[in-house]
């Protein structure tokens, strides 16, 4: 339920700037410890799950040596990360960005365990990218349209690198392609996030960016919650339990995917968009 504290935590000018010129904003303690503690237990169940039956959701067979984990659409697995899509400290900078007709188009979490293979510590090319895959191919302009962001949040110790850390090049969100090393070494300017647990790092969809493997003893563990205009089709199967989506309020339920018609995602109507009349009821004004 959005009240004041959302208020107070909106986007600054600064702020904006940042994210605007560099693809990326990292917002430092967004998530207070004991939520962090657990949501990592619910994500932990889910990953043992899954280490239990061998099974790879992301691949749709056996998981594989490292063990590393890509699990999608995970907000309808428990009313807690729902909770998350509109948490006071970050929404607010995520219609600062984007607006109010927006929604989560996709969500995943990924886990990697400590790498223990011989190769660990050779230069192996990351696999650089921008997301929305055939949207980079498919989408005319230079630069091409945001379109959406992601925010990351850290749940494990990714303060210094070698810890699987998200890895990213700033300002690259306004170039259409990458010069690769053809030695795998990093690209030009890529540094690696260094944040504690409980920090959100929100990027451009256009920011290229990787992971990076773990060398470290700890077990890299990262959510992330994309969001996008509603007119933007889903990434992910959206397979919200109804009970979940009912037992939320319209703003969660528009995060959601929720909305009256398919017109209403081209043309709102305010029934569309609860958030956007709650952003008007407490005074603000965007576009
Ligand atoms: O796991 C990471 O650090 C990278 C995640 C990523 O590439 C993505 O969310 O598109």
């Amino acid at each position: 339920m959005l009240n004041q504290s959302h208020l107070q935590h909106q986007i600054t000018e600064e702020q904006l700037h940042h994210f605007n010129q560099l693809g990326y904003l990292i917002v430092k303690e967004a998530l207070p410890e004991d939520l962090v503690d657990r949501l990592e237990k619910h994500i932990d169940q889910i990953y043992q799950q899954h280490l239990d039956s061998g099974y790879d959701p992301y691949t749709k067979s056996g998981m594989t040596t490292e063990k590393n984990f890509f699990y999608p659409n995970f907000l309808g697995q428990d009313q807690l990360f729902v909770n998350l899509l509109d948490w006071y400290k970050t929404f607010p900078k995520v219609w600062g960005i984007l607006g109010w007709n927006i929604y989560s188009y996709h969500s995943h979490f990924i886990i990697i365990p400590p790498q223990k293979s011989e190769g660990h510590g050779q230069i192996k090319p990351l696999g650089w990218h921008q997301d929305s895959g055939r949207v980079n191919r498919e989408m005319e302009g230079s630069p091409r349209s945001r379109l959406s962001l992601k925010i990351a949040y850290m749940l494990s110790d990714c303060s210094e690198p070698d810890r699987g850390n998200f890895c990213i090049i700033p300002g690259s969100h306004l170039q259409n392609t990458l010069n690769r090393p053809t030695d795998g070494s990093m690209p030009e300017k890529a540094m690696p996030v260094c944040c504690n647990p409980g920090d959100a790092v929100f990027f451009d969809r256009r920011l290229w960016h990787a992971r990076s493997e773990n060398g470290s003893e700890i077990i890299r563990k990262i959510l992330f919650y994309g969001y996008g205009y509603r007119w933007l089709r889903p990434k992910d199967d959206m397979t919200i339990p109804e009970r979940v989506f009912q037992n939320n309020d319209p703003i969660r339920q528009q995060l959601l995917g929720g909305g009256a018609n398919a017109n209403g995602h081209f043309s709102p109507k305010d029934e569309d968009v609860p958030l956007k009349v709650w952003l008007e009821d407490h005074g603000v004004t965007l576009n």
